[in-house]
């Protein structure tokens, strides 16, 4: 079962990783350069299944993604958390008014001018991946700005009419614009690849947290892989997944504890049941997922 490889590196970080404080301060078990591999051939996802992922929020995330959006108002909208301690930490910085996050979070859904101002992420994945700035310089001296980039668009055109092009990437590390970025992207790179008719990927990760993130980002990825896979009309190949720091929090003992004692149930497989005219037009009807009976979900604190 390719899940094992999940949790051989969950054991090997666990038992020899290296343990060091971390920006957040709750301290990891970290080993450094990973990889793993999936076959997604007759529709296999890497969709964990020794616990429960919520795999409709990830795939909620990645539409988002696609819309180019940074704000987390329409996430909450739908019911999606994963991203609401962000702004709320930046709030409570910036105002030190000490607000409970669930307080924080019905204000970004009632409040569409409060959600405007606190609830933006800064120019993240989505900016950056379907309108990456570009500037030029005018005649008379002064710069302008110039159009924005669509990687994703570029790299589905690129697919088409250069398959065997060895620089199909989307890149979310705009070293120029980190600095306001809630958070630097992790799931910074995926390169795409056409081989034997299969559409192949690769994702480095420069940064993982093994027990919340990474179930999420490989599902993620695979998604990706899959709606591009279908738009270009090639088969799904192989996800190779790479991770830079690849950690465990140390307040994650007990689900690492608990998983460890778990054994894969069955294989997961995701259905798009729809051809969507571009890569920007699917939606969360679009994906069905047989075959998954996980075991039961884990909860742990996420490390802000
Ligand atoms: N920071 C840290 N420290 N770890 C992360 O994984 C992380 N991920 C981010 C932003 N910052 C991060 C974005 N992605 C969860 C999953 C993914 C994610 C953020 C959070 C999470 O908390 N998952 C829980 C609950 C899922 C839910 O409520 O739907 C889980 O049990 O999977
Ligand atoms: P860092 O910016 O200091 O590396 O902290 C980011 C943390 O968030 C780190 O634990 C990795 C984790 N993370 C993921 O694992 N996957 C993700 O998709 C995101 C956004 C973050």
């Amino acid at each position: 079962h390719q899940e094992w490889q999940y949790l051989e590196l969950m054991r090997r970080i666990w038992e020899h990783g290296s343990e060091r404080i971390d920006r957040t301060g709750i301290g990891t078990r970290s080993v450094f350069g990973a990889t793993l591999r999936f076959d997604l051939a007759a529709g296999a996802m890497p969709l964990i299944t020794t616990k429960r992922v919520f795999w409709k929020t990830a795939t909620r995330e990645m539409l988002w993604f696609l819309t180019g959006d940074t704000n987390i108002r329409p996430l909450v909208l739908q019911g999606v958390k994963i991203w609401n301690e962000w702004p709320h930490a930046n709030y409570v910085r910036e105002t030190g008014d000490e607000i409970a996050l669930e307080d924080f979070v019905q204000r970004i859904a009632d409040d569409e001018a409060f959600a405007a101002r606190w609830g933006d992420l800064g120019p993240v994945y989505g900016k950056q991946w379907v309108d990456w700035p570009t500037w030029r310089y005018r005649k008379d001296g002064l710069f302008e700005r110039g159009p924005g980039i669509n990687q994703v668009a570029e790299v589905v055109e690129s697919l088409r009419s250069n398959p065997g092009s060895r620089r199909h990437i989307i890149e979310g590390w705009n070293v120029a614009e980190l600095d306001r970025m809630a958070l630097p992207p992790c799931h910074k790179t995926y390169q795409f690849h056409v081989g034997d008719g299969r559409l192949n990927c690769a994702l480095y990760q420069r940064s993982c947290d093994v027990a919340l993130g990474l179930p999420f980002n490989l599902w993620s990825g695979a998604l990706l892989q899959r709606m591009i896979a279908q738009q270009v009309n090639l088969e799904p190949g192989e996800f190779v997944w790479m991770g830079g720091d690849t950690h465990l929090y140390l307040n994650h003992e007990h689900l690492v504890s608990e998983q460890l004692q778990r054994e894969p149930q069955g294989r997961p497989r995701l259905e798009i049941l729809r051809k969507p005219d571009s890569i920007f037009d699917y939606r969360i009807e679009d994906f069905a997922v047989q075959n998954y009976t996980p075991l039961g979900a884990i909860k742990a604190p996420v490390a802000v």
